[in-house]
């Protein structure tokens, strides 16, 4: 079995499906605090409410499940995080602690959590960021984040816990909606094209960024996870990249598909916390332990999303 933790939010409802395309849907357990709002998302498998903070829950779902790994994606998103600092450091830490120890006392295999360039921070290099770098994160996300890091490769090291992590960029799919990020933008701008709508963005159009499409998240993390331990020489959290952009740039993409499409700024309390991350990512170090390779550049992306979009306003 394969235990997903968050499966309802914006990477769960994708994993939990790609989870049950590559193992067999009843062998991948989706679990998260609340049901989901479209039951239809994650119906072909068990579902199981859990919150994580619940220990003692979490505790007999693994000794009831066995799971041979374990995705922990629960947590509270960087805007979010930053309008309740200590319950987003409680769910962010004490979530992830629960998790690392069950998985330690019930001897899981194999545990996945994911990181994100919101570990970097104002001073870190902003250009082609470096794996090992300076790290000063200026959100509540982001110190939740590195102190995460810290303590994977602590279990790694104290424990032998298998436990693998990536830094995802912002992450745009269709399936989904994104809840409480800063690169929110970047999926609700093709909601609003598909419509016929004008967007109204929360950051500067010149805010550059590392973005990724959701397939290719998806298969890096299904990469990473099923290479040979051996090859992982990373246990903080290996950085991730594909593309980045700004979005004036993704905005002039749509217009390619949609040339009535119109784009208005407003920026918000986001782009400070956007200001703080990088604009590019050096992810060597996977592609050469693991062979990252991802698929997707902006323009193959924006033509995915509007196709898939308008099934979903036709159907
Ligand atoms: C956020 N989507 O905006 C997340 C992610 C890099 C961004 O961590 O908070």
């Amino acid at each position: 079995n394969v235990l997903v933790i968050g499966a309802c939010g914006q990477l769960g409802l994708e994993l939990t499906a790609a989870l049950r395309q590559r193992y067999a849907p009843a062998a991948v357990v989706a679990a998260d605090v609340r049901p989901p709002q479209n039951p239809a998302a994650l119906a072909g498998g068990p579902f199981e409410l859990l919150d994580v903070l619940d220990k003692p829950r979490l505790t007999a779902l693994v000794q009831h499940y066995r799971p041979v790994q374990v995705y922990h994606l629960a947590a509270l998103l960087s805007a979010t995080a930053e309008r309740d600092p200590g319950f987003a450091w409680k769910l962010n830490m004490d979530g992830l602690l629960n998790v690392l120890n069950v998985a330690v006392q019930e001897r899981v295999p194999q545990v996945y959590w994911p990181s994100s360039i919101a570990v970097f921070g104002p001073d870190t290099p902003r250009q082609h960021t470096p794996q090992v770098t300076v790290m000063n994160p200026n959100t509540v996300y982001g110190i939740s984040k590195l102190a995460g890091e810290q303590w994977c490769e602590w279990y790694y090291r104290h424990h032998g816990l298998d436990v693998r992590s990536l830094r995802y960029p912002g992450l745009i799919g269709y399936k989904s909606l994104p809840g409480g990020g800063t690169t929110d933008y970047a999926v609700d701008i093709y909601h609003k094209a598909v419509a016929g709508e004008d967007f109204e963005c929360f950051l500067k159009p010149d805010t550059y960024l590392p973005m990724m499409y959701m397939p290719d998240a998806l298969q890096a993390t299904l990469d990473l996870m099923h290479a040979p331990a051996e090859a992982i020489k990373v246990r903080t959290s290996y950085n991730l990249g594909a593309m980045s952009f700004a979005p004036r740039d993704v905005a002039s993409s749509i217009q390619r598909e949609i040339p009535g499409f119109r784009i208005r700024y407003a920026p918000d309390q986001r782009q400070a916390i956007a200001d703080s991350w990088p604009a590019s990512i050096d992810d060597t170090a996977a592609r050469r332990d693991w062979h990252w390779q991802p698929r997707y550049d902006l323009h193959r992306m924006t033509r995915d999303m509007l196709a898939h979009l308008r099934e979903a306003v036709v159907a």
